[in-house]
C-alpha cells in the first residue's frame, strides 16, 4: 500500500537531488537535459505524480500542492542556473573577441606600375590625344608582313639568320611592329593615323644597350598631303609632350621602308641622343597595300620603349628593366 508520506518523502528527495545536480552542471547543453529529465512530460516529478492514483481523494490535492511547489523551486533553480551560465558564456567570447585598436596595423606594400608599362601608357596617350587610333597584332609573323610588304628586298642584312629569329615552320618573330600597320592598312582606307605598340624579337647579343626581346611604338599617317613638315612637327610635339622643351635635331638616315629617312636626336645634359626613326613612307609600301603613291603621301616614326626609358630615367643597363629588382623599381 503506497502511503502519502513515501510519496512526499520521494518529491523531496528528488528535489534534494535536482538541486545538486544543477549545482554541479557546467553547460546550457547539461542544463537542459537535467530540466527535461525532472520536469520534462515523462520525467521524475510526471513519474512520482502518476502513483497518486493509488492514494485517497483527500490526499490527492496535498501531494498535488508540494509537487507544484517542488516543481516551482526546481524550475527557479534551473533558471537561476541559465542566467549564470549564460553570462559566463558571454564573457568567455567577449575575451576571446577582444579587439585590440591600439596595435601597429598590418604594412602591406603597394604594386606599381612597371616603368616601362608607364613609358607606353604615356606614349599612347598623348598620340591618341593627336588623333590616332591604337593597333596591335600578331607576334609571330611570316616573311611577307616583316619584310617584303615594307619593301625590305631579300638581300636585306635585316632578313639575314643572323638578326632574326626564324622558326622551323618558316614563320618568324616580328623584328618591328611595322607588320602591323602593313595589317591595318589592308583593312582600312585613307586617311589613317595608327600607333602600334609590342613586343619585338631581333637576335642582337645581349649588352647594356641590346636586348633580343624589347618593346617598340611605331606611327603611321596617310593622308593626302601629308609633308615632311608634318612629321616633323607631330615628332616635335610629342617629344615636347614626353621629354618638355628640350632642343631636337633630324639628321639624314636610312630605312627600307621610308624615304627621304631621318633620325631623332635630343639633346640632355649636354649631349645629342638618338632618340627615334623617321621618314616619309616609302611609295613602294603604299602601292603593295593597294593604296595609290600619286593620291596619297605617309609619314611613319618608330621608337624602342626601353632606350626611351633609359634616356628618360638615366639608366645605365637596359638589363635592369627587367631584372624584377624591387631596389631599383620602387624608384619609379
Ligand atoms: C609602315 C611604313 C613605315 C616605321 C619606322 C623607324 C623609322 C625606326 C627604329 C627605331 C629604334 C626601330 O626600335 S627601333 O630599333 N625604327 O627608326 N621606324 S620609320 O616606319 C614604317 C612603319 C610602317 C607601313
Amino acid at each position: 500500500m503506497i502511503q502519502i508520506n513515501d510519496i512526499i518523502a520521494q518529491l523531496e528527495q528528488l528535489h534534494q537531488g535536482a538541486k545538486e545536480a544543477i549545482a554541479t552542471v557546467e553547460s546550457l547543453e547539461k542544463l537542459e537535459d537535467l530540466r527535461i529529465n525532472y520536469l520534462g512530460k515523462k520525467g521524475q516529478v510526471s513519474k512520482i505524480l502518476g502513483t497518486m492514483g493509488k492514494l485517497s481523494p483527500e490526499e490527492r490535492p496535498k501531494v498535488g500542492a508540494i509537487a507544484n511547489t517542488i516543481k516551482q523551486g526546481i524550475q527557479t533553480n534551473l533558471d537561476k542556473k541559465r542566467s549564470n551560465l549564460q553570462a559566463i558564456q558571454i564573457a568567455a567570447q567577449l575575451k576571446s573577441e577582444t579587439l585590440d585598436v591600439s596595435m601597429p596595423g598590418v604594412y602591406r606594400s603597394q604594386g606599381k606600375i612597371h616603368p616601362l608599362n608607364g613609358l607606353i601608357d604615356r606614349a599612347l596617350d598623348i598620340f591618341v590625344g593627336l588623333g590616332y587610333t591604337i593597333s596591335t597584332g600578331p607576334e609571330m609573323e611570316n616573311d611577307y608582313y616583316n619584310f617584303e610588304a615594307l619593301n625590305t628586298p631579300p638581300d636585306h642584312p635585316a632578313r639575314d639568320m643572323q638578326d632574326t629569329f626564324y622558326l622551323s615552320d618558316g614563320n618568324l618573330m616580328r623584328t618591328h611592329t611595322s607588320s602591323v600597320q602593313i595589317r591595318y592598312m589592308e583593312k582600312h582606307e585613307p586617311p589613317i593615323r595608327v600607333i602600334a605598340p609590342g613586343r619585338v624579337y631581333r637576335r642582337d647579343t645581349v649588352d647594356a644597350t641590346h636586348a633580343a626581346v624589347f618593346h617598340q611604338i611605331e606611327l603611321l599617317a596617310v593622308d593626302e598631303g601629308l609633308r615632311f613638315s608634318d612629321l616633323k612637327g607631330t615628332i616635335k610635339e610629342f617629344l615636347r609632350q614626353m621629354f618638355g622643351d628640350l632642343p631636337i635635331r633630324f639628321r639624314p638616315s636610312y630605312f627600307p621602308f621610308t624615304e627621304p629617312s631621318a633620325e631623332v636626336d635630343l639633346e640632355w645634359n649636354g649631349k645629342w641622343l638618338e632618340v627615334l626613326g623617321c621618314g616619309m613612307v616609302d611609295p613602294n609600301v603604299l602601292q603593295e597595300v593597294g593604296y595609290d603613291p600619286e593620291k596619297y603621301t605617309g609619314f611613319a616614326a618608330g621608337f624602342g620603349v626601353e632606350r626611351f626609358a633609359m634616356v628618360l630615367h638615366q639608366i645605365d643597363d637596359i638589363r635592369r628593366v627587367y631584372a624584377s629588382d624591387l631596389r631599383f623599381l620602387q624608384q619609379f
